[in-house]
């Protein structure tokens, strides 16, 4: 007999808040109630614009594949990477961003002392086994005031939580399926990345991990127009 909601699956840290950095914090379980509609957004999200491999500017394949809701996608090729307003594949706008995605990304922000963040790009990572990101920092948007909400779905990974230069010896941090993870301020342009993906089987996302990232990639709405 079912005694909770059908897709909330154990997480072993629900509940438990683990500060990162001084601006920068994981709020384990965070996204738990929202699974549901997050995954019934996300199928409509990916019968629109289907994951995708990117090439890097390096020439080279990202073992992570890729694609975006909101006004902003987040989009890589040999030229560099960029924000565009448009799938590349198919010339057409992304799908809007979810508002399962806006709420969510909203009230995590609000939790961890961001107020008003109203995302318009979420990135949607999908790892296979074997799926890494090396170490990089998020800079490709306008401009930084905004924070980063970052949610993990499915098979649980290793977060590499570096400092503000390459070298910088990174932490591992766990991350399972519905922790939130929110980065700004200080921290907002901290090394960080993700350890190759263990084989391991998650009720319902298979052995597949997704990570959604809720961004403002275009002007504040707060920034000066000019
Ligand atoms: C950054 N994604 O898409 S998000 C990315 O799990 C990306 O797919 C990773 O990095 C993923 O650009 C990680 C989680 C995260 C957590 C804390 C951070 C990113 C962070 C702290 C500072 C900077
Ligand atoms: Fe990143």
């Amino acid at each position: 007999m079912s005694t909770g909601p059908l897709f909330d699956f154990d997480n072993p840290l629900e509940g438990v808040e683990k500060r990162l950095g001084q601006q920068a914090t994981v709020l384990h379980g965070f996204a738990l109630p929202y699974v549901q509609g997050v995954y019934a957004a996300l199928q409509d999200i990916i019968a629109q614009a289907p994951f995708r491999t990117m090439i890097t500017p390096g020439g080279r394949s990202m073992s992570v594949q890729l694609t975006n809701c909101g006004s902003l996608g987040w989009t890589s090729d040999v030229h560099g990477y960029r924000y565009s307003a448009v799938d590349p594949e198919t010339g057409q706008p992304w799908p809007p961003l979810a508002a399962t995605f806006e709420r969510l990304a909203h009230a995590a922000a609000a939790h961890a002392g961001f107020g008003g963040f109203e995302p318009d790009a979420c990135l949607i990572n999908r790892y296979t086994p074997g799926s890494r990101m090396s170490l990089h920092q998020d800079k490709d948007e306008t401009d930084f005031s905004a924070p980063i909400v970052s949610v993990s779905l499915g098979v649980p990974a290793v977060f590499l939580w570096g400092g503000h230069t390459r070298s910088d010896r990174a932490e591992r941090v766990p991350l399972f399926h519905g922790d939130v993870v929110v980065w700004g301020g200080v921290d907002r342009l901290r090394f960080h990345g993700v350890a190759p993906l263990k084989e391991d089987v998650h009720p319902l996302f298979g052995t597949e991990r997704i990570n959604l990232t809720c961004r403002r990639a275009g002007p504040s709405r707060k920034s000066p127009a000019r």
